[in-house]
């Protein structure tokens, strides 16, 4: 890696200073790349006018355009933010920007499977998090271990039983070995959700994993390890244990070193109903991969709700909170209605039983319909929306016309503040949680679903601006996950990853990002209330709050990388000419070839400033004007070719397209001297 950035130093001896530390300051890019046909931007910290696109190898300029100011001081960041275009640029190969006075970017590739190594490898993050099976090295290369926590795990007394209850297996939680059926939750109901909506995105059975080329998808292996070790968490009356873990997180030391006395805890509602929800979908995904286990995880999830229906108020009453003396995760959370509604629609859509049609009819509205990201405190979003995309007899389609309503109007309230922060990211203020970088793949979530319903391809051009985010268009100019892109986290707060005698970390895993509550000892060392929201990260182990991993940011990178991962059969494809921002509806001009002038029609959605932009083949802007705010509707403006100075201009093609809340397509016209 770093000599890879030595190269470029090298090559861009002619400006004055060479760059170390500072010119990943200076120049944001999505550090793994772009789709050929994607809208893609550079985002760049000092004043410029202009940047270029280099090829490599052999640093030659293919591209050019003009930087403008995009925000000045961006408050999230700090900085003030200057913008480019390079949407128009789609050949195919590898790059990097320069910026005269700023630098050069990290390198980067344009392609249309770019994102099949970030997919790929946090998918394969996940089989990392294995417990209780010897990682061997065909698989795990540098990083196998033997197996870890067979004796899981002893009853603890605050269950009221004692003994031995099986429970190995499954994924190690995040950066402690702890097993929690909570986050296990959401984790499976993200993944399942990408394999049931989008299986020819997800079909792969070559990655690596122990299970690859069994027939079976990769995904639905790695899916099932978990699934697994779930359904022994349940107890013989349909009740779930909350989690197995020791009293304390254990010591920095290998997984197959822990010799904590690990428990299991007490029987939780929320457990249980996150449990019913889970195995009703996997009763769905599996019934044509392994019938048997389809059918074993349907009596689970009816055993589960079962146990719901006979303690209809939370279990443990206000929720689990650990007994003295034990301090690992609580995943504290006092309300259980939205797993409940979560559990009832997945075994509606997979039985269509009315008794659980009608719990999800009664009580759908109770918490509202969109109006969040999901996270595991909250999972009623994945409730609505396996009922807003399933088919059941009598399902209830004014409900299903409510829930895409609200859908979308949410995800336009996204599309509305897209450009209020610096980086395009739908994190504002306030919103620099722990795990914050999963709220902002859950959110391309809900866009890509609203995308799906809309064919409005914003939303998708939205949802995958959040994945340039992670992957480096952001204030560090880091990728946030481990082992992708140049400049990624070193330093995890991850038990493997720190004892393994292995430098790099275990890849495919990512971080939580930035957290602006400071909620452990080295984010409150290194900042404070003054700091920026977006600048509370730090690649330090011993940052627990910014820097650990956990599986439930991984599952949504999972799926936000699968997604666009493949353009065959995404939007992408199908969308391709229209892929750039709609909005705007930009017609041929006429006449075409022409000379003299020529006439632009165009109809904007609604009120706004619209802005004309023309560049020639090479990508260089040779006009534009501020056509003023202009009314909803149809209008048209006349050009006479000239530059910005007011030149005459050489007879050739040139593009142009219309920029106002969001951008035109691009159109080719003609001038004939
Ligand atoms: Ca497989
Ligand atoms: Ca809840
Ligand atoms: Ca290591």
């Amino acid at each position: 890696m770093n000599k890879h950035r030595l190269l470029l130093c090298l090559s861009f001896q002619f400006l004055i200073t060479c760059f170390t530390l500072n010119i990943r300051a200076n120049v944001f890019v999505n550090q793994v790349g772009y789709p050929n046909q994607a809208r893609k931007y550079v985002f760049v910290s000092q004043p410029a006018d202009s940047f270029s696109v280099f090829q490599l190898p052999g640093h030659n300029e293919v591209f050019k355009n003009v930087l403008h100011l995009f925000k000045n001081f961006d408050p999230a960041t700090g900085l003030t933010l200057y913008r480019g275009d390079f949407s128009l640029f789609t050949q195919s190969g590898l790059f990097y920007i320069g910026v005269p006075g700023n630098g050069v970017s990290d390198p980067f590739q344009i392609n249309d499977s770019v994102y099949f190594e970030v997919f790929s490898k946090s998918l394969k993050g996940l089989y990392f998090q294995r417990c209780g099976m010897d990682l061997l090295g065909p698989h795990a290369g540098n990083y196998y271990h033997p197996r870890c926590h067979i004796l899981d795990a002893q009853f603890h007394s605050s269950t009221g039983y004692v003994g031995f209850h099986f429970s190995s297996g499954g994924w190690h939680d995040a950066g402690d070995y702890g097993k929690y059926v909570v986050n296990a939750g959401i984790t499976l109901g993200t993944l399942l959700m990408a394999y049931e909506y989008f299986p020819g995105k997800f079909s792969y059975d070559d990655l690596n994993i122990p299970e690859s080329g069994n027939g079976t998808p990769d995904i639905l292996d790695e899916i099932h390890y978990e699934l697994e070790w779930l359904l022994k968490m349940q107890n013989s009356d349909g009740g779930v244990f909350f989690k197995v873990t020791p009293e304390q997180f254990a010591p920095f030391v290998m997984p197959q070193n822990d010799n904590s006395v690990r428990w299991v805890y007490e029987l939780s509602s929320t457990a249980t109903a996150n449990f019913a929800a889970v195995m009703a979908h996997a009763a769905r995904v599996y019934q044509t991969f392994d019938p048997s286990f389809s059918q074993a995880c349907l009596i689970a999830a009816e055993s589960a709700w079962s146990y719901l229906t006979t303690h209809p108020d939370m279990v443990p009453p206000g929720g689990f909170t650990n007994p003295p003396g034990t301090n690992t995760g609580a995943y504290g959370d006092t309300n259980d209605k939205d797993e409940r509604l979560w559990a009832a629609a997945e075994l509606y859509i997979t039985t269509g039983t009315p008794t659980y049609h009608n719990y999800y009819q009664n009580n759908y509205n109770q918490q509202g319909l969109f109006d969040a990201p999901m996270w595991w405190g909250n999972v009623k979003n994945l409730a609505h929306f396996t009922y807003l995309f399933g088919s059941q007899n009598g399902i209830n389609t004014t409900i299903q016309t409510l829930l895409n309503f609200s859908l979308t109007n949410y995800c336009q309230g996204l599309a509305n503040v897209r450009n209020e922060n610096g980086f395009h990211v739908l994190l504002d203020p306030g919103e620099y949680v722990w795990g914050s970088n999963s709220v902002a793949l859950n959110k391309a979530i809900m866009l890509i679903f609203c995308y799906e319903k809309t064919q409005n391809t914003e939303y998708l051009n939205i949802a995958l601006d959040q994945l340039h985010y992670i992957l480096g268009v952001d204030a560090h100019s880091l990728s946030f996950v481990t082992g992708v892109g140049t400049h990624s986290p070193v330093n995890p707060h991850h038990r493997p990853s720190a004892s393994d005698f292995v430098n790099d970390p275990v890849p495919g895993l990512l971080a939580g990002g930035p957290n602006e509550y400071l909620q452990d000892p080295v984010l409150a060392a290194n900042f404070d209330s003054t700091t920026p929201p977006a600048l509370c990260y730090i690649d330090d182990q011993g940052s627990y709050a910014s820097n650990e991993i956990a599986i439930n940011w991984n599952a949504p990178l999972v799926f936000i990388s699968g997604y666009f991962n493949s353009e065959q059969s995404t939007g992408l494809r199908r969308q391709n000419q229209n892929f750039l921002p709609e909005g705007i509806e930009l017609y041929q001009n006429y006449p075409n070839p022409f000379n003299g002038k020529t006439t632009i029609p165009f109809s904007i959605p609604k009120t706004g400033i619209v802005k004309l932009y023309i560049f020639d083949i090479t990508g260089k802007q040779i006009f534009f004007e501020n056509l003023g705010l202009l009314s909803a509707g149809k209008s048209e403006i006349s050009w006479t070719p000239k530059n910005r100075d007011g030149d005459s201009l050489a007879s050739g093609i040139y593009y142009y397209y219309l920029e106002g809340q969001y951008r035109s397509p691009v159109r080719k016209l003609i001038y004939l001297k």
